[in-house]
């Protein structure tokens, strides 16, 4: 399967490394073919080359726009030699073989980067470049197509070891390449109409799914995006009816997921449960003997947060209840569903998205976690872990009362849903503080603390909330410094994951304070 190489044919934007391959193929003993550019950066450096226009016997035309794509280049690409018919045709129209093709093309990707106008990106649309690449790779039986100049070595040397010929595995592995190569060229093209049309991107379908829509822009006003469904069967935002409003935007179907997994945590039999959700995390979460209750002690936790929030509900939505919402300037409602009444309250509000979703999502459920890193995927199974199915276990002197306990969990089935790190301060099956997203647990205790200090100022009361709370940590605490805070802003006992070298700190502290204290062996990290 040795083909020699007698003849080869180069065009190249990217003359890295190219005098010195020339060099070394003429001294293999192979007659080089060029391009204007190309044969003269050769010619200049002393090297014999002759021009493709002698090969077709026309000038390059139109700015280069046609120099290769002629029946004589392309009848030497793809002529199979070994055929008569094909071997005849050659002879007759005087088309000279063509056994290494090397080829680099316009440089598309870097005239875009570089902000050029509309008129010089097309120019770059290499269209004689791809055509001779795909050409040689499709008859690779008999050609071999280098389309990267890290290549130039290895051919040199895979030469000078067949004694001027390639082997079948080698220019099956350059066709291979090749494709890629132009597979990835013409994404990139068409990317850039995808961006300026605001259609589909190429590149996003790698990533599985079936495109629900593309929105006007993505997480930022300069990004693109695309909704991409799974099928999974889970109520939530990608399968919900949307009964009003507009096109939900990228933050929209964000935060509108994150507000509904976490209202999912609370059982309807149970109580009406309400969340409100900013930048994907809780600014306040409630139950209550309806949802109007549960929302009213929802938006008091954090009531300035709460503007343009999305509010998640477990229940039905009720008349009352969105009687209640709209009062408030708010993104989105999700719910399992709404009555006739709360519809036509709702419709008064015509920008105001209403979602219902015909369930609430099983938080124990199994499912996937997809999140992409730079050049890769990083993917887990969903953190279906609830805290009614932990084992509890008291580590301090006393014991919590059975209404500290309820709300302990309430606070971490909350934490779970709040970025890392996560202080959620409750009482009486509301938060009255929330501390997310920071870099240390302390700052985070701290947040949460002064949050509820603002509250109870805005609402007039002499003391904030978190006297008397209770308080949930997503990790445990790795010093005593941010239990000490939350003791400070007033919470009677603790739920966290344990686990710390220093609980035994840490439980001291609480001792020493009169603190209840669980570990449930858990963490509820979320990035
Ligand atoms: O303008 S093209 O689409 N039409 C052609 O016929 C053609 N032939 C080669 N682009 C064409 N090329 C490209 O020119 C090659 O892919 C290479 O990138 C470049 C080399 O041009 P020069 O040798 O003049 O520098």
């Amino acid at each position: 399967d040795l083909v020699p190489v007698r003849r080869a044919l180069l065009s190249v934007s990217d003359k890295t490394g190219l005098v010195d391959f020339a060099a070394a193929l003429v001294k293999a003993g192979v007659e080089l073919v060029s391009t204007g550019g190309t044969a003269k950066a050769i010619a200049e450096a002393g090297i014999a080359v002759r021009d493709v226009s002698e090969l077709t016997g026309f000038p390059e035309i139109m700015d280069g726009r046609v120099k290769t794509l002629h029946p004589s280049v392309h009848g030497a690409l793809l002529g199979i030699r070994d055929d008569p018919d094909h071997a005849h045709a050659m002879r007759v129209h005087g088309i000279e073989p063509i056994d290494l093709v090397v080829v680099n093309l316009y440089p598309f990707e870097e005239v875009r980067q570089s902000g050029a106008d509309y008129a010089s990106i097309v120019e770059n649309v290499d269209i004689g470049g791809p055509a001779m690449v795909r050409a040689s790779a499709k008859n690779h039986a008999y050609v071999a197509i280098v389309t990267d100049p890290e290549d130039y070595a290895p051919v040199i040397n895979a030469l000078e070891m067949n004694i001027g010929s390639l082997s079948f595995e080698f220019r099956q592995k350059l066709a291979a390449k090749a494709f890629a190569r132009t597979a990835a060229y013409d994404a990139a093209i068409s990317g850039w109409f995808a961006e300026a049309l605001a259609i589909e991107h190429p590149t996003w379908r790698a990533f599985g799914g079936k495109l629900e829509n593309v929105m006007r822009y993505g997480e930022n006003p300069h990004q693109q995006a695309g909704f991409y469904v799974t099928g999974e069967k889970r109520p939530g935002v990608a399968t919900a009816r949307q009964l009003q409003g507009k096109q939900l935007s990228y933050n929209n179907i964000n935060d509108t997921d994150a507000a509904f997994e976490l209202v999912g945590e609370f059982d309807p039999a149970g109580s009406a449960a309400v969340a409100i959700i900013k930048h994907a995390n809780p600014c306040g979460v409630a139950e209550g003997a309806s949802l109007k209750a549960a929302y009213a002690r929802a938006l008091a936790c954090d009531p300035v947060s709460a503007f343009g929030g999305i509010v998640a509900v477990n229940r039905l939505l009720d008349a009352e209840a969105a009687e209640e919402i709209v009062k408030t300037f708010t993104e989105v409602i999700i719910a399992p569903d709404a009555s006739e009444e709360a519809q036509a309250i709702i419709a008064a509000k015509k920008n105001l998205r209403l979602l219902v979703t015909g369930g609430l999502p099983d938080p124990r459920m199994a499912g996937v976690m997809v999140k992409s890193v730079a050049g890769g995927l990083l993917v887990q199974s969903r953190d279906n872990a609830v805290v009614d199915g932990l084992e509890l276990k008291v580590v301090t002197k006393r014991a919590p009362t059975a209404q500290e306990l309820t709300d302990l969990k309430f606070a971490f089935r909350v934490a779970k849903h709040v970025k890392s790190n996560a202080i959620v301060y409750v009482r009486d099956g509301a938060t009255v503080g929330v501390g997310a997203g920071q870099m240390s647990r302390v700052d985070s205790a701290r947040i949460a603390a002064r949050k509820a200090l603002d509250a109870a100022e805005a609402a007039g009361l002499a003391e904030p909330l978190t006297k008397g709370s209770v308080v949930a940590s997503d990790a445990f605490f790795p010093f005593a410094d941010g239990l000490l805070s939350a003791i400070e802003a007033g919470a009677t006992a603790v739920i966290q994951p344990g686990g710390s070298m220093r609980d035994d700190d840490v439980i001291a502290a609480a001792d020493a304070h009169g603190i209840a204290m669980v570990f449930t062996g858990v963490r509820h990290f979320r990035h």
